[in-house]
């Protein structure tokens, strides 16, 4: 059983159903360590080794403890309401979008929207950006004049890991490219 599956499954749980393993999450997204590795355990071989492993060597630091090491929540990527209190930020002038040519259409219409997740995902950079949209097929970068937005009443979040998050971005504001 690699740690990655482990991750994915931990993911699935902090992101999207905890009742999976039926246990509580808080509001601002927190769940007991202990129950995480109860639940688990029960369908991996899981102890706090191997937890505090997953968090400290995660490629893109997708986990978080709390400071005592007694809670642990999913930095972003949300489908679940939870607040997880990311400080509103100024946005660089441009930031990007990866996503793939089959919902190019789709978004060139309505803009982007977040779609299951709570916010819509934006790099800093663009190869970060076409890293992600090569997870839908061919990639297509979008960029987003994210300055103007900002000037214009739109909010912007980062994650404690470096993603950029906001609501929406209307048509507007954004500039496909070829990846
Ligand atoms: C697309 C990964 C049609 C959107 C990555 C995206 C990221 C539309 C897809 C994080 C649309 C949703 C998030 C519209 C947006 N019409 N399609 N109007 N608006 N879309 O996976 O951004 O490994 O929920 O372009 O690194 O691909 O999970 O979002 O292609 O940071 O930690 O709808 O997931 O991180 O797909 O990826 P996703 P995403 P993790």
């Amino acid at each position: 059983m690699s740690l990655t599956e482990i991750s994915k499954y931990m993911s699935l749980i902090l992101r999207h159903k905890p009742e999976v393993i039926g246990i509580h999450m808080d509001e601002h997204g927190w769940v007991e360590v202990k129950n995480l590795i109860e639940g688990i355990s029960k369908t991996y071989p899981f102890d706090l080794a191997m937890l505090e492993e997953i968090v400290a060597t995660d490629n893109k630091q997708r986990y978080s403890f709390s400071e005592d090491h007694l809670l642990i929540r999913a930095n972003q990527g949300h489908s679940i309401p939870v607040d997880v209190e990311l400080p509103e930020v100024t946005p660089p002038e441009i930031l990007y979008h990866g996503t793939g040519e089959k919902f190019a259409a789709s978004i060139d219409q309505a803009g982007l929207l977040p779609k299951s997740r709570l916010y819509v995902h934006l790099s800093g950079d663009r190869e970060t950006a076409v890293n992600v949209g090569q997870r839908h097929g061919k990639p297509v970068v979008y960029l987003v004049k994210s300055g103007e937005m900002h000037c214009d009443g739109y909010r912007f979040y980062r994650s404690v890991n470096g993603v950029w998050l906001t609501k929406e971005v209307p048509v507007k504001y954004l500039m496909k490219q070829e990846a």
